[in-house]
This record gives C-alpha cells, sequence and structure tokens, in this order.
C-alpha cells in the first residue's frame, strides 16, 4: 500500500464519572485519533492511547503528534509501498515512542485489512466470537461510594472487578469489597505506587483471594517486583514495565511477573502484542488485556486481540458505556458480561463522523513533502 495522506486530530471526550488512580484524577480523555488514505482507496483508523500528560508513560498527545509528524510519518512515506509488517521495522531506528509507533500500525493494518475484506480478528488469530470482560475501579470518595460503583458494574455483568489502589486506600478497600462479594474474581492495580519498603503491606493483601496485583512498584523496577513476588502469594502482574517483547521475556526470566498485561499501545502495536502472547503461552502464562479508556476504535481492536487463545484472564475491555455516554463508533454494548468480537474487515466498526467533528478540538493533515 502507498500512503496518500495522513490526518491526526485532537479529540476530547468527558468521562461519565471522574477516574481517580494513583497518579491523578482524569476527568475527560484527550486523545489522539489517526486516520490514513491510501492511494488504493482504503481507510484506516487508530487512536493513540497516550494521555495529556506523561503521567501513566513518557508519551502524552502533543509529544506523539510531534514525533509523529517529524520523524515517523516521513520515514513511512519515504519507505514508500508498505505492508503492515513492515512498519515496526521502519520505525526501529527512533527509540521507544510505542504508543505514536503503534497508531501508525494500526492505522495501516487497518487499511490493509480494510482492502483484503479480513477482520482484525481474523488477521490476529482469534479463536473466539466474544470476550469476557473486566472493569477498573477508580479511587472512590469513600467505602461507601466504591461499594456503590462495584455494586453497579456487577449487577451490569462485569465477570472481574479491578480496584485501583495507593498507599492509604489498599487494605480497606480490598477487605470491604471482597467481604461483600467473596467469589467475584478480585485484583488490584496501584500504577507504581508503592516501594520495596511495603513488602510487608502488600504482604497482607494475600488472605484476600486477589487474581494478582498489578504494578505495585516502579516500572523500572523490574528486580524490585522479582523480590515482591517471591515475598507474597498473591501473584504479581506487571503492566507499565512492559514496554515490548524483550522486556517480558526478561521480566518472565526474573520471575519478576507471573501474568502479563497486554497493552497494544505500550508495546508498540498489535503484531508485537501477539509476539507477547505467544511467548506467554509458551510458557503457560495467563495474559489479559489491559485498557486505555479507548474509544470505539481502540476498543474495536483491543477486543479482537482479546480473542486469542491465550487471554485467559477478562480484560479491562469494558463496555463503551463505562467510560463514555457517547462513543465515536458504534458502541461496545456488554451481554452476559461479554463483548462480541467485530467481524467485518479491519477493526469492524462505524466512525461516527458527526459526532467525531463535534468533538475535535484540532486536526491536521501530513501529506509526503
Ligand atoms: C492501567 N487503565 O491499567 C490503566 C491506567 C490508566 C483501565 O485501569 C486516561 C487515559 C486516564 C489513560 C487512567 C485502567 C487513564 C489512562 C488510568 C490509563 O493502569
Ligand atoms: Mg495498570
Amino acid at each position: 500500500m502507498k500512503i496518500k495522506e495522513v490526518e491526526i486530530r485532537t479529540i476530547e471526550l468527558p468521562l461519565v464519572r471522574p477516574f481517580r488512580t494513583s497518579f491523578g484524577t482524569q476527568l475527560d480523555r484527550e486523545l489522539l485519533v489517526m486516520k490514513i488514505t491510501t492511494h488504493e482507496g482504503a481507510q484506516g483508523w487508530a487512536e493513540c492511547v497516550a494521555m495529556s500528560e506523561p503521567l501513566y508513560s513518557p508519551e502524552y498527545t502533543a509529544g506523539c503528534q510531534d514525533v509523529m509528524e517529524r520523524f515517523l510519518l516521513p520515514a513511512i512515506f519515504e519507505f514508500g509501498d508498505i505492508r503492515p509488517e513492515e512498519v515496526a521495522g521502519v520505525l526501529k531506528p527512533f527509540l521507544s515512542h510505542q504508543m505514536s509507533k503503534a497508531t501508525i500500525e494500526t492505522a495501516i493494518l487497518d487499511a490493509q485489512l480494510k482492502l483484503d475484506g479480513i477482520s482484525f480478528g481474523s488477521y490476529l488469530g482469534a479463536n473466539k466470537t466474544e470476550v469476557d470482560c473486566g472493569v477498573s475501579v477508580g479511587i472512590a470518595k469513600s467505602i461507601d461510594a466504591l461499594v456503590e460503583e462495584v455494586s453497579q458494574y456487577i449487577s451490569e455483568g462485569y465477570r472481574r472487578i479491578k480496584l485501583k489502589i495507593e498507599p492509604g486506600w489498599d487494605l480497606e478497600p480490598v477487605s470491604v469489597i471482597r467481604g461483600l462479594w467473596p467469589d467475584i474474581p478480585l485484583q488490584v492495580d496501584a500504577n507504581q505506587a508503592y516501594s520495596r519498603n511495603d513488602i510487608d503491606l502488600l504482604k497482607q493483601l494475600d488472605p484476600f483471594n486477589l487474581l494478582l496485583i498489578e504494578q505495585p512498584l516502579d516500572e523500572h523496577d523490574v528486580l524490585g517486583h522479582a523480590l515482591l513476588s517471591a515475598a507474597v502469594e498473591t501473584p504479581i502482574c506487571l503492566d507499565e514495565s512492559i514496554t515490548s517483547f524483550e522486556a517480558a521475556r526478561d521480566a518472565l526470566a526474573l520471575k519478576a511477573t507471573t501474568v502479563i498485561n497486554i497493552k497494544p499501545g505500550r508495546v508498540g502495536g498489535y503484531l508485537e502484542s501477539v509476539r507477547i502472547h505467544d511467548l506467554c503461552v509458551e510458557h503457560d502464562i495467563a495474559v489479559w488485556c489491559g485498557g486505555m479508556l479507548e474509544t470505539g476504535i481502540g476498543r474495536a481492536a483491543n477486543v479482537a486481540l482479546a480473542a486469542l487463545p491465550g487471554f485467559t484472564l477478562p480484560g479491562d475491555t469494558s463496555a463503551s458505556s463505562r467510560y463514555y455516554k457517547r462513543d465515536i463508533t458504534n458502541p461496545f454494548v456488554m451481554e452476559d458480561g461479554r463483548l462480541r468480537v467485530p467481524t467485518g474487515p479491519g477493526i469492524g466498526v462505524d466512525i461516527d463522523h458527526d459526532f467525531l467533528d463535534e468533538i475535535t478540538s484540532a486536526r491536521k493533515i501530513i501529506t509526503a513533502s
């Protein structure tokens, strides 16, 4: 395929409720949406999962747009006729920036699969038609407010609850939720809020039968996670630390992680995600698909990925309504705690162009210079 033009939009969507994590409180989701048009007449869509500030990852929306315009897209234009499988190699000279690279690769893959009439799920190797949904629950104002939010999600049918934790909001919320729902699959996510000095505290989570503790320590402290993992019963699951296939391979070798959260944006795309998935299957490691408050564009591709055989735990692949009153695609609606994997060509969702225009705050067209 030959890329004719790339459109990058900045969009802003209000969240249905504030989402508080150990790194801050989000009221809106600002993100980049990319549309590529090819000379063959195909269009491909992708969203960039970076947030507006570098709080979860070093990447952030304005920085992503800059690196895409200045380096990544010129390299793609210069390469000429390109296949999705060639994108990562073309972008490899530019270090890191996985979320930006993932956006470009995904948009090209969507266009290619639309031309070929193949769905994301079939291309990636999905063997399920629907995926189990979990939900990520923010740090609440009070225990009562948390209980109310969790009961709402459980009554909607979510099959797994993930509580965001931080120092001062850990043992109590976990013990209350576990007490009220003794059998619900439950896990926690600290987004790096603890240190190696907190091993004794994190050990106190052991009696609550959690599926896992996600990213308790700094993203660079892989050894710390190995020490913690040896000291606690609850499985440790890395998120932020897993930025590539190699990072996953090494974290597994060091026994720093016993479960892996795959987020395609964080690892540079869906092809790298499949490689990590295959590695985990080979090592008999459970995997699940993380979430970055995606719109229907990113959610569609994530649901397709989560339908691969190694994704044995429910992901943060929630319904559109978990985050947004109105989505920019046909919404993902949960039925019996599951989302259906799209079957149409490419990501297989329809863009609501009017609504997309309404929430677009900036728009730029990039062509070969
Ligand atoms: C995680 N996601 O697993 C992330 C973190 C996260 C669903 O818990 C705006 C954009 C706000 C991306 C807040 C979930 C965000 C965000 C949290 C990602 O660690
Ligand atoms: Mg996480």
